[in-house]
């Protein structure tokens, strides 16, 4: 799937240090494996529809100054992102709206693109559809199938059966066990599994749990003919092939919002290991969840609040970076209608301190290394604008440098 261009970032002078991240599996913080000396990201992408909301910016920031980091400590990266371009949601609301669910993918995914360019994101490598890898995510399923870690559940709406992960058979036979990524009990686990896209109530499967692996053809859904029959792919094994696929088996980081550590992280990491017998990822990150008026900021809740909509309005995507940085990328936080006029007066703050003739300027070579100590932190961006504020607050030394700094590490342009 086609990209966006890639946004400009300066070279700065030294090099930062590779970032200590929050791994959710392990709850430490780790330098997590970077193979031959590459960082392999993957982050899930969006399900097209209500596309970008402040919550979805909040998570892909996240991973774009992860990024950066790595980056600045002149480590390489590979950035894979999927679309899932055939799921549930997506096709209720194709059918609410009366849109062919092709169409309205189709112009979601051009919006989120057009959002992540002017935002000035760093483009993945490695975009792509679900759609465009049907038949591999199908192969999977055979294979998970002859592995022993597969069944079928009798359907009585289609011609074919559906086909199930056996949870608790691939965490007794493969290397993944249950609780491998999330670090949940079962109650929270069955109770999240209901509220994110499981089915525990449905009968014929082994375990609760059990994800869908493959859905057969139902009247008026599209399906596909593949090796395991007519239908389509479940949620997590598409990740799971797409991103094995994109970076290979172990790779450094899987990233998302905190609400696919359960049931979708979890998954993602079974099946790539069911099949493969090595982790998928040495390291799962999560950004925080956004709310807004007092929820999270959710496309069933309806509260969103649109990039486009803040950028069409005349918003600085700066002001809106820096909004979105004031909070830890692990925080939980609410975005409320004045943050961005507080995050515009900031940047303002800051590009009129850039001009500030001082008597006793900062030391703009101490300032980056202290964005450095901290974007190493676990990417500390209120700790990096807080250093920032107060050194633009006096003047610096070599304004020229601060800038660069700021655009490189952080995607501000001032
Ligand atoms: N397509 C799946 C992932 S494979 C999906 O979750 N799509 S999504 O469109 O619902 O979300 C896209 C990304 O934004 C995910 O990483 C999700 O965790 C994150 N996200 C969604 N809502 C929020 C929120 N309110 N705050 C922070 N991140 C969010
Ligand atoms: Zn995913």
């Amino acid at each position: 799937m086609r990209t966006w261009t890639p946004p400009e970032i300066p070279e700065l002078p030294g090099q930062g240090v590779a970032p200590k991240l929050f791994n959710t599996a392990t709850g430490r913080l780790e330098h997590p494996a970077i193979p031959e000396g590459k960082a392999l990201l993957y982050v899930c992408g969006i399900t097209p529809y209500d596309a970008t909301h402040l919550g979805h910016a909040f998570t892909y920031l996240t991973f774009d100054i992860m990024q950066r980091a790595w980056r600045d400590a002149g480590i390489e990266t590979v950035y894979a992102q999927n679309i899932t371009d055939v799921d549930d949601p997506l096709l209720e609301r194709a059918n609410d709206t009366g849109v062919d669910w092709r169409a309205l993918a189709d112009e979601q995914i051009g919006l989120f693109r057009s959002d992540m360019f002017r935002m000035g994101m760093l483009p993945p490598e490695h975009y792509v559809a679900v759609t465009e890898q049907i038949d591999e995510i199908a192969d999977a399923v055979r294979e998970l199938r002859e592995l022993g870690y597969a069944y079928s559940v009798p359907t009585d709406d289609a011609e074919g059966d559906d086909i199930y992960f056996d949870t608790e058979g691939a965490s007794r036979d493969s290397e993944w066990r249950l609780g491998d990524v999330a670090p949940y009990d079962r109650e929270l686990m069955l109770r999240l599994s209901a509220e994110r896209g499981g089915d525990p109530e449905r009968t014929g499967k082994r375990g609760a749990l059990d994800p869908l692996l493959w859905r057969a053809a139902r009247a008026g859904e599209p399906s596909w003919e593949t090796s395991v029959g007519v239908g389509r792919p479940g949620w997590h094994v598409e990740c799971s092939v797409i991103a094995r696929g994109a970076l290979g088996g172990a790779f450094t980081v899987q990233g998302g919002g905190s609400d696919l550590v359960f049931p979708h992280h979890e998954f993602t990491a079974a099946h790539a290991t069911a099949l493969s017998g090595t982790p998928l990822a040495h390291a799962y990150c999560h950004a925080g969840l956004v709310s807004y008026q007092g929820h999270k900021m959710s496309k069933s809740r309806g509260n969103l609040v649109f990039v486009s909509r803040l950028l069409d309005g005349g918003a600085d995507p700066s002001a809106i970076r820096l909004g979105l940085l004031a909070h830890h990328y692990r925080s939980e936080w609410e975005w409320y209608d004045g943050d961005l006029e507080t995050a515009r007066r900031r940047l303002e703050a800051w590009r009129e301190g850039l001009t500030r003739q001082s008597d006793e300027p900062v030391a703009a070579a101490a300032v980056l290394r202290q964005l450095r100590s901290a974007i190493a932190n676990d990417l500390d961006t209120p700790v990096m604008l807080a250093t920032l504020d107060a050194a633009l607050d006096r003047g610096v030394d070599s304004p020229g440098l601060i800038a660069d700094a700021v655009l490189a590490l952080l995607g501000v342009q001032l």
